[in-house]
């Protein structure tokens, strides 16, 4: 008997059990049945239904992390649940603000009111537990409008790199989930398209004025997906509907399978009902996930693996740490005691300490049946956690240039014609241009000499002034502080032109700085004062994935040609491309620009003695201009570290930033100061403690809608820091819960957070610009461990798309550069 028909025999006896039992059964709720629990959502083993725990924010719109959501034996593989306006709605494709949630314990039932302003829509979605199985139901108080009549409909998604090459059954006719997007499409008139986010368009229609529209893969009244998987397998039904399963991919790479039954017109009341099962694996509990560090332990630091548990699954008393051997067999290294940590969210935890091994080698971790990869305990092993981000991921991700490695081209040179003042703008990605440009020039007019230096921002191809401030902060502080000579990357700024393992005889730390400083010098000079953005003009290329100098025509854009037209000297083209100058004036980014140009110039003062010039010239201009505009509350840090704080402990890092100013202070103060210090430190080292009760993990875990690995590598850095100065109070110790936590150990899975050299497995796919082949750019470090609400976390690795959990930043990752360069620092002392 195969599954499907197994699958399909057990809901027949079901439903005949039912017919017979009907009566007798109404009150009647099985332990296997989904039911609302104290969080608010429908559970039972294998199945979690979650219904608007997580609204759509309208931040970035349809950000793949709201609505209906179902995390399935422990992923969270369908989202989106929610009345949309398109069959496959992408990224800036309006999203309903939810306006209002009712939870009935009665009923058990969520109801929630959906809204689309700019329509005037009114929905309600009614989720209801029936069996193992939800009813949900879309009503309408007024018809669809007009505007959106065959338009509107009720959709969910399902991760595609979850169903992929499994197989689905749509009114009995077997289909297989493709793994790369080829169904069929056709276009209609703009006109017909509903309104995307603020009227952009995420679409370049190439002069049709038509958009593209997926044709459904397949239509019918019932579907059964991954009926090949047990895990993946749901069931879906509607009586009252047509379901429609479409590829989102049709139209965006981060798009997903999405089934949807369009609303029916002139109708209110109850127009949409279907029945959603999801499978349950009987006697399923979740695979343990033990946490390590996939970089290795050197001999004589704590060695303690983080055991994550299902709620279900017993503790093992002991668990063990094999040794395989240079002739490849191996042996039993050490067996221990399994401590319970206890509950935290979804899962138990406990621990396995191993410390007591100290022997080199290759080893491996089993709890029960399960086995982790093998690591390295050596003395070596962290020797080389920063190399891959300063030889590979940080030279990529500079801009206005030419990035070769070896055989391939990272990517051209980008942007060579330059940027436009940005008009008075209400733009995206959080950007705007006030209602003055604060320049000499006008509107769309362009300003020369910004298309040099720079570091693309992150999976995007913008230079954001703030973030390349903190880089050039970051090697600085990383210059002055280690004097890094490593020399692996070539960089001609005279030829643009930029390969990687190639030396040049330069430090590529100072070579860095430049490239950062040459585009804020640039700023300070041509614009006056810095931009805070140089950013895409339309939205249509801000999404770009490929190479970077593809994102533009490179030619200058003319507005008496007509859109794709090129001049006759081939040097302009009528497609407004060019990307702007956000240049609404900013003391406070003026002020940080100042302060970091003086820093800059005493790096640069030996090695550019011109731009270290320009940048110290711009330093006092801008110091001039801007000094009597910010705003000057005076820091005191005595105040903050005095700070009543017992929130903030846990959850903020007010601390953590002022005694890093304080710690940043001490080699230009004197021993008193830092025997002022001392009570503080003190403080701190109970603050770090503070962690080992607030999760099983010891380190500051975010719960907002970006990982933040930030806020991690902050307390990284002040511990090390702290053990530098004061390792009467901070133990040595203390300077490892930070990297475990990167490497590896942490929930969900237990692969490194930073694709470092020496990590036995790290992430295998990243938010980065190379991402549509669910790849990865070496040295990168991904925000990490996403909270969904009310008790998930995640960190998808066989899909790049979602940025919270997996894009790095070109601030985070030098502010990286400054941990590991500190940490193996203190490691070898
Ligand atoms: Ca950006
Ligand atoms: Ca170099
Ligand atoms: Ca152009």
């Amino acid at each position: 008997m195969n599954l499907l028909s197994y699958y399909t025999q057990l809901f027949n006896c079901r439903k005949a059990l039912y017919l017979s039992l009907f009566l007798l059964t109404t009150c009647y709720v099985s332990a296997q049945d989904l039911k609302l629990n104290d969080l608010e959502y429908f559970d039972r083993q294998g199945v979690n239904v979650l219904v608007y725990s997580n609204n759509f924010n309208g931040g970035f719109n349809d950000e793949k992390n709201s609505g209906i959501e179902i995390i399935h034996h422990g992923v969270r593989t369908v989202q989106g649940g929610a009345v949309r306006l398109n069959n496959t709605p992408e990224q800036w494709d309006l999203v309903p603000t939810t306006t209002s949630r009712k939870v009935n314990r009665d009923t058990q039932s969520i109801e929630v009111g959906l809204r689309y302003n700019d329509y005037d829509f009114d929905s309600r979605v009614m989720v209801t537990a029936k069996g193992k199985a939800v009813e949900i139901a879309v009503f309408l108080d007024k018809p669809v409008p007009e505007a959106l009549a065959g338009k509107a409909g009720f959709n969910i998604e399902f991760l595609p790199s979850q169903y992929w090459q499994k197989t689905y059954v749509m009114d009995g006719r077997l289909n297989r989930f493709p793994r790369y997007a080829a169904s069929q499409t056709v276009t209609r008139p703009n006109s017909e398209k509903p309104r995307q986010f603020k009227g952009f368009k995420t679409y370049d229609d190439r002069g049709t004025n038509r958009f593209v529209d997926p044709l459904p893969m397949e239509t019918g009244h019932e579907i059964i997906v991954a009926t090949d998987a047990p895990e993946r397998m749901i069931r879906i039904s509607s009586e009252d509907s047509e379901l429609q399963l479409f590829d989102g991919r049709m139209l965006a790479q981060n798009g997903w399978y999405v089934l949807r039954s369009v609303l029916p017109t002139g109708k209110t009341g109850k127009v949409v009902t279907w029945t959603v099962e999801p499978h349950a694996v009987p006697g399923w509990i979740r695979e343990p996930n033990i946490g390590f560090s996939q970089v290795g332990y050197i001999p004589e630091q704590p060695k303690i693996a983080v055991i994550e548990l299902d709620k279900q699954d017993p503790v093992k008393a002991t668990a063990s740490l094999w040794r395989i051997k240079t002739d490849g067999t191996k042996e039993k290294a050490f067996e221990g005691a399994v401590k319970e940590w206890g509950p935290y969210y979804k899962y138990n935890y406990v621990k396995f300490d191993f410390s007591s091994v100290h022997e080199p080698g290759v080893y491996y971790i089993q709890y029960g049946d399960t086995k982790t990869n093998d690591f390295l305990i050596d003395k070596s092993v962290y020797n080389k956690i920063t190399d891959a981000t300063t030889d590979i991921w940080i030279p990529i991700h500079m801009n206005h240039m030419y990035v070769n490695e070896g055989y391939r081209t990272w990517h051209g040179e980008p942007f060579k014609e330059g940027y436009l003042q940005a008009p008075p703008s209400d733009h995206f990605d959080l950007h705007a241009q006030g209602a003055t440009t604060d320049t000499k020039y006008k509107p769309l007019e362009l300003i020369p000499g910004l298309n040099v230096g720079g570091f693309f921002d992150a999976g995007d191809f913008d230079i954001e002034t703030g973030s390349n401030i903190n880089v050039v902060q970051n090697l600085v502080r990383a210059w002055e502080l280690f004097k890094p000579q490593r020399d692996e990357t070539f960089v001609s700024e005279q030829q643009r032109y930029v390969d990687l393992h190639r030396p040049d005889g330069t430090p590529d730390i100072l070579q860095f700085i430049e490239h950062g400083m040459l585009n804020l010098v640039a700023q300070a000079e041509q614009i006056g004062h810095m931009a805070s953005t140089l950013s895409n003009s339309v939205l249509d290329n801000y999404h770009h994935l490929g190479d970077a100098a593809s994102l533009t025509d490179g030619l200058h854009y003319d507005p008496s040609l007509k859109p794709y037209e090129v001049s006759a000297d081939g040097k302009r083209s009528g497609t407004p491309d060019d990307m702007w100058a956000f240049t609404t004036r900013n003391p406070n980014l003026d002020m940080q620009a100042a302060a970091v140009f003086s820093s800059a110039a005493r790096a640069l003062k030996g090695y550019t003695a011109p731009l270290a010039q320009r940048a110290l010239k711009q330093a006092e201009r801008l110091t001039a201009e801007s000094a009597q505009k910010v705003n000057r509350r005076r820091f005191d840090i005595w105040q903050m570290l005095n700070r009543p704080q017992e929130e903030d402990w846990i959850h903020g890092n007010g601390f953590v930033y002022a005694i890093q100013a304080a710690f940043d202070s001490i080699p230009l103060k004197d021993e008193a100061y830092k025997q002022k210090l001392r009570p503080y430190v003190i403080k701190f080292e109970k603050y770090i403690k503070g962690f080992d009760k607030d999760n099983p993990y010891g380190v500051p875990i975010g719960l907002g809608n970006w990982a933040g690995v930030n806020m991690v590598l902050n307390f990284g850095i002040a511990i090390n820091y702290a053990h530098l100065y004061y390792p009467d109070i901070i133990g040595k110790d203390e300077i490892y819960r930070v990297a475990n936590w990167l490497f590896g150990c942490h929930p969900y899975h237990n692969y490194s957070f930073v694709a470092a050299v020496g990590a036995a497995r790290s992430k295998a796919v990243f938010y980065g610009n190379n991402r549509a082949d669910f790849s990865f750019i070496p040295g990168n470090v991904a925000p990490g461990l996403l909270f969904r609400k009310p008790d998930h976390f995640e960190n998808f690795d066989d899909w790049p798309f979602l940025w919270g959990q997996n894009e790095g930043t070109i601030a985070g990752n030098t502010q990286y550069v400054i941990f590991g360069s500190a940490f193996k620092n203190l490691v070898n002392k």
